[in-house]
């Protein structure tokens, strides 16, 4: 391979796109961003997106993400990027959404006229002017009908390797078959996020890879093929809609000529399909290895893992199709009470201060001397607890109205991340290291109480873009095994990637207080579901 080749990633998230360049020894080269909130101000969207007054619809216009993409192109033509040296671009999308393509819509993305942007060009090609997002909770109604079809959550689970879910597709497409008939009818075709921003790319409607179809109830994780059931169970004539599942690191096209022309792009360059943003993150993160966990730890917590024999349950998580290890599995759990919980204790422990807040950490036992808290500051997607409140347990199962400061500082902390291994055994995930992402991951006193619950080593990614990097890496790990004619380890190509650094090592002894205590938590968990 040649030095000067270059790879593209493109993240496009809920707020908005953003672009990582690497080279063939996978250093970042370029990085840039559109926001769709301030660069393309016409769809008057907030973060992104636009909430119905019902509070539960959210969704956003796929046109904004065509203006983002004539924006950052731009942007990268002004900055001299030399694109002509991109071998292969791969990509990112928020998860779950989906983009409805009109009739007729195929053969203008073929059409495209190098005279003119995408946004002037494409207005018009979408049966559905505002697309659904994974934020959107409003299909509560198509969850339930979907699972009593398919004989329960446990048995929807174990087939497309989640319960229903609200921000699901499937379930999203089956309110728009109910509710709009008539834009249901004249679709031409269903696309996810990542995938039509492929379709962009390529000037034709680009297939759904595996990783991302896992994340709509409708696809068989086993066959990673379509579940006729499923399908059946969602909208009449869905299949034809939805064209093919295939592998993530399947070259889906060339650039179409308009980026050629009007860019400099090489005529050659291949485009990958497009995935999931955690897909790529995973990729980004380099979970290659079946024992890497990454703790992703914002807003809300994510956890997802490389693993062969998922577990998926009806209950909590998700289990998707890996989309660097073909015939591999990822598991994800997320958690929403992550870093607002935590940052609300430390407001009331230490009015904000994080050094009082860790010093509080530091100075209380493993083990917390038995007492256990739950801070339900919203209601919990793992494990589903409604109820929302701080549920305090002293050492004799007794709930307790308060605990001293550094007893609610460890408690929290103990309890988040307790919470966060015993769900991870359940649905089959065994770390042997983890690697910690997101804003609380510079925290060496959270990572000391990780590293001890888990028993495990833990590291840091410096990096917080994963999914646009991941995208950059599955970009060449998707050219790489086209030119082999076979599928190559990605991590063998991974080789020249700087190694995370070891932030946090066990202390055996401290991690034994949690082998001692886990089962009464798991009790105690129990009872407030
Ligand atoms: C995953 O299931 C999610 O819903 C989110 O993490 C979205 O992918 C965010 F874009």
């Amino acid at each position: 391979m040649s030095v000067d080749r270059l790879f593209l990633g493109l993240d496009s998230s809920t707020q908005g796109l953003k672009a990582t360049v690497v080279t063939e020894n996978l250093t970042v080269s370029y990085e840039a961003t559109i926001n769709y909130d301030q660069d393309l101000p016409q769809f008057e969207t907030n973060g992104g997106v636009h909430r119905d007054s019902d509070g539960q619809t959210v969704t956003s216009p796929p046109l904004m993400w065509v203006g983002a993409l004539d924006l950052l192109l731009e942007k990268m033509k002004d900055e001299n990027v030399p694109v002509g040296r991109i071998a292969a671009i791969s990509g990112s999308g928020q998860q779950h959404g989906s983009v409805w393509l009109a009739k007729g819509a195929k053969s203008r993305l073929q059409r495209l006229d190098v005279q003119s942007t995408l946004i002037l060009q494409l207005d018009g090609i979408f049966s559905l002017e505002n697309s659904p997002t994974w934020m959107d909770s409003s299909t509560a109604e198509q969850c339930q009908d979907l699972e009593q079809i398919m004989g329960g959550a446990q048995a929807l689970a174990d087939l497309t390797g989640s319960r229903a879910y609200v921000r699901f597709t499937g379930n999203q497409i089956a309110k728009i078959h109910q509710r709009q008939a008539e834009a249901y009818a004249s679709t031409e075709h269903i696309s996810l996020v990542s995938s039509f921003m492929a379709s962009l790319l390529v000037g034709d409607v680009a297939p759904i890879d595996a990783s991302d179809g896992s994340g709509m109830n409708l696809m068989d994780i086993w066959s990673m093929q379509w579940s006729g059931d499923a399908l059946r169970a969602t909208a009449p004539a869905l299949k034809e809609k939805l064209g093919p599942v295939v592998p993530s690191h399947s070259v889906v096209g060339n650039v179409h000529p308009y980026y050629v022309e009007r860019y400099g792009f090489s005529p050659g360059c291949r485009v990958i399909a497009f995935s999931g943003d955690n897909p790529n993150s995973l990729a980004g993160l380099r979970l290659q290895s079946l024992g890497d966990l990454a703790i992703s730890m914002g807003t809300s917590d994510t956890i997802f893992a490389s693993l062969e024999n998922p577990k998926p349950s009806g209950m909590e998580g998700h289990i998707f199709a890996n989309p660097i290890t073909p015939g591999a599995f990822m598991a994800m759990i997320v958690r929403q009470n992550g870093s607002l919980a935590r940052e609300r204790v430390r407001d009331d422990v230490s009015g904000g201060d994080w050094d009082t807040f860790d010093g509080l950490l530091d100075g209380t036992p493993p083990g917390n001397g038995g007492k256990i808290g739950m801070y339900v500051l919203e209601p919990e997607i793992t494990p589903p607890i409604t109820r929302t409140g701080i549920y305090r347990f002293d050492a004799e199962d007794r709930q307790v109205d308060s605990f001293n400061k550094a007893e609610d500082v460890r408690a929290i902390i103990e309890g988040q991340f307790l919470s966060m291994r015993l769900h991870a055994e359940g649905i089959g995930i065994k770390p042997s290291r983890l690697i910690a992402t997101g804003g609380a991951s510079v925290n060496t006193s959270i990572l000391k109480v990780v590293a001890n619950v888990f028993g495990k080593p833990v590291y840091v990614a410096e990096r917080a873009d994963s999914a646009s990097l991941g995208a950059a890496y599955r970009a060449q790990h998707g050219l790489a095994c086209e030119e082999a004619s076979q599928f190559i380890s990605f991590a063998n190509l991974m080789g020249s990637a700087a190694p995370f650094a070891e932030a946090a090592v066990p202390d055996m002894s401290a991690h034994e207080a949690y082998e001692k205590v886990k089962d009464r938590f798991r009790r105690l968990e129990q009872s407030l579901l």
